[in-house]
This record gives C-alpha cells, sequence and structure tokens, in this order.
C-alpha cells in the first residue's frame, strides 16, 4: 500500500482554517475537534458511525467519550504527523456529524465576551473560554459609565458577557456560568468540599492580592501618583495576602492540587500584577518565599492558550498605557 502524502504546516494549516472547530495540536502534527451530543445515545451513534468510516479507510481515530461529547483526533503514527489520510477522515468525521438526519451535535450557546486584552479580568475569561474550548466573539469593549453601557455591566467595569439570555457581568458570575454550561472540561471539581477549597483560593486571591494591588495600579503602570496612606494600607494588605497564598495553596503543582482550575486562572492574572506592585513600590519580592509560585507561574505561561492571551495583551498594551496616562494627566 502506498503511504499517504504527508501534509506540509502550510496544508495543515489550510485543512484547520477550512473546518470550523477544529484544532491543529501545538506541534501541528495532530488535528482534533470536540463535538457535543445532546445525550449518550447520540454520542454513540456518532461513534459507531465514525467507526465505519474509520474501518472502511483502514484509518483511525484517538477518540475520548463521555455521556454528550466526543473528542476525535487524527494524526498518522506512522508519517509522524497530518497526512493526505487524515485530511479525508476528517472530513468524513466533520460530514457525518453535519449529515441530515443524524442525530445532530448541539451548537453550543453563542457567547460573547465584553473586554478588552489588557485587562486582567477579562483575560481570566477569556482563558476559561478558551480552556473549554466554547465558541464565543470577542467585542473589544473598554469601560465606560453610559447608561447604555451601565443597563450591560452596572458598575461600569469589563469583562461582561453575552449570552442567549442576556449579560452576566463579575467575572467570577461568568466562571460559575460557564462552568455550569460546560462540563466537559471542569474546571472546578465536583466534591463540594473540594470545590469550596478552590471557590476559598480565588476570592483569597482577588480579595486580598488582585485588589490591594489594584489600589496602587495608577503609580505603577501609568505615571499617576497614589496617596502614601493607601500604599502604605496596600503594603500590609499584600505582605498578609501572599502569606494567606502561601498558607492555604497546595502548588501540586496547581494552586488547589493535581489539576487545573479556576483558582489558577485567579492566581495567574492577579499575582504577576501584584508582584509588579510589590517590587516597584515597596521594593519587595512577594514570591521569594513561595518558589513553587513562581514555578507554577512559569507552567502556566507554556500553556498555549496564555500564550495566545499574552501576546494580544502585549500588543495593546502601549495604546492602552498611553490612553490612561493622558486621561490622568487631563484630569479626567
Ligand atoms: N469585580 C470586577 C472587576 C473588574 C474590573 O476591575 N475591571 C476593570 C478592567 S480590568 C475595569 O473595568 N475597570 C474600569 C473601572 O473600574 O472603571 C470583576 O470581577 O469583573
Amino acid at each position: 500500500m502506498t503511504r499517504p502524502a504527508r501534509l506540509d504546516a502550510a496544508a495543515a494549516q489550510a485543512l484547520a482554517t477550512s473546518l470550523p472547530g477544529w484544532a491543529l495540536a501545538a506541534d501541528g502534527k495532530s488535528i482534533s475537534r470536540r463535538f457535543k451530543f445532546k445525550d449518550f445515545d447520540a454520542t454513540m451513534s456518532y461513534v459507531n458511525r465514525l467507526a465505519a468510516v474509520a474501518n472502511a479507510h483502514d484509518h483511525h481515530p484517538d477518540l475520548k467519550l463521555g455521556y454528550n461529547y466526543c473528542e476525535v483526533l487524527f494524526t498518522t503514527h506512522d508519517a509522524g504527523g497530518l497526512t493526505e489520510l487524515d485530511a479525508t477522515c476528517v472530513r468524513a468525521a466533520q460530514q457525518l456529524a453535519d449529515e441530515p438526519g443524524a442525530p445532530s451535535h448541539e451548537a453550543p450557546p453563542m457567547l460573547k465576551l465584553y473586554g478588552f486584552p489588557v485587562s486582567n479580568y477579562t483575560n481570566m475569561v477569556e482563558l476559561a473560554l478558551l480552556e473549554k474550548a466554547l465558541p464565543f466573539e470577542y467585542v473589544l469593549t473598554f469601560p465606560e459609565q453610559t447608561p447604555e453601557f451601565l443597563a450591560r455591566s452596572p458598575r461600569g467595569k469589563v469583562p461582561f458577557l453575552g449570552t442567549p439570555q442576556g449579560f452576566i457581568n463579575e467575572a467570577d458570575a461568568i466562571l460559575d456560568y460557564l462552568e455550569d454550561v460546560d462540563q466537559t472540561k471542569r474546571l472546578l471539581p465536583e466534591d463540594p468540599q473540594a470545590r469550596a477549597t478552590v471557590r476559598a483560593l480565588m476570592k483569597e486571591i482577588e480579595l486580598y492580592i488582585e485588589l490591594p494591588a489594584r489600589s496602587c495600579f495608577a503609580e505603577v503602570f501609568f505615571g499617576g501618583k497614589v496617596p502614601e496612606a493607601i500604599k502604605s494600607k496596600a503594603r500590609e494588605d499584600l505582605l498578609a495576602g501572599f502569606a494567606t497564598l502561601k498558607r492555604h495553596a497546595r502548588f501540586a503543582p496547581y494552586v488547589a492540587g493535581e489539576t487545573f482550575t479556576l483558582a489558577d486562572i485567579v492566581f495567574l492574572y492577579s499575582v504577576d500584577l501584584a508582584a509588579a506592585v510589590g517590587k516597584q513600590l515597596f521594593s519587595l519580592d512577594l514570591l521569594v518565599d513561595i518558589p513553587a509560585a513562581q514555578a507554577l507561574l512559569q507552567r502556566l505561561g507554556e500553556n498555549p492558550h496564555v500564550k495566545t492571551i499574552a501576546a494580544k495583551r502585549e500588543a495593546g498594551l502601549p495604546a492602552f498605557v498611553s490612553a490612561v496616562r493622558a486621561r490622568l494627566q487631563g484630569g479626567s
């Protein structure tokens, strides 16, 4: 039998682009998609039809199944990457899901994320959406106090999420909603005690680290001046906040233990900014005696979704900083 031709990087990318929902692995050697179904029967019906197609081509995908989902991954092991045979089978796998009369896979609700890439709270929500592979539209939005804006986000902040039923504001409420609508990739443990611990860690990081650090952002990032009394309170709060983190987080290697959870998302987008505040305003290395936290920041930085978000943040940073500086100097 002739070996199927290997797809070069451009052809592999073109294949993924032509099939919405399919994603190339970071190393470009496989392509996968998660299909959601309404129940177990619909999932199994799809899997059985896919098995027939795979047998017909003598090319079999790696499958991961749950009650209402199936993840399909194609690669050609012999070729060490993607080939024409994968392209044929991926198209067939997609066609099976699209067939009229097939027990259809449910289209997940279309979500809209309103925020901007320099906003750490927006980035928390974007990372959860990407980790869960939920389709969403990113609507670039800056905070406002206009009646139209306040009707969607009552405190005039981002992020907020557009759902088929309306809007949700406050990052933790949005993160909870995402967990409620998608359990295929869980970001909260099912066990009530473990779940509550993750929530406690999220809250501790936000209240005792993110918020005190935020009270000094104007001076650290935007060239403004923060009153001494606020800075001195922030210093005290940050020391207590990091001591709390050291006491409570497990870093094994993730904040709450062995699995990546929402606590890691809040940690990632709070601790780096707080550490910058500690260093710049107080010459303090707030992470110095928590090496496991430093290691976790590094590990999380390797995540491809985190890298994507960081690249967007870098690109948006200069314009954002100039706009805020101009506003602070203008006194408005
Ligand atoms: N408690 C809010 C905080 C969100 C927040 O502080 N957002 C910032 C951007 S990172 C914002 O909109 N700031 C504008 C303002 O405070 O007017 C949440 O959890 O969503």
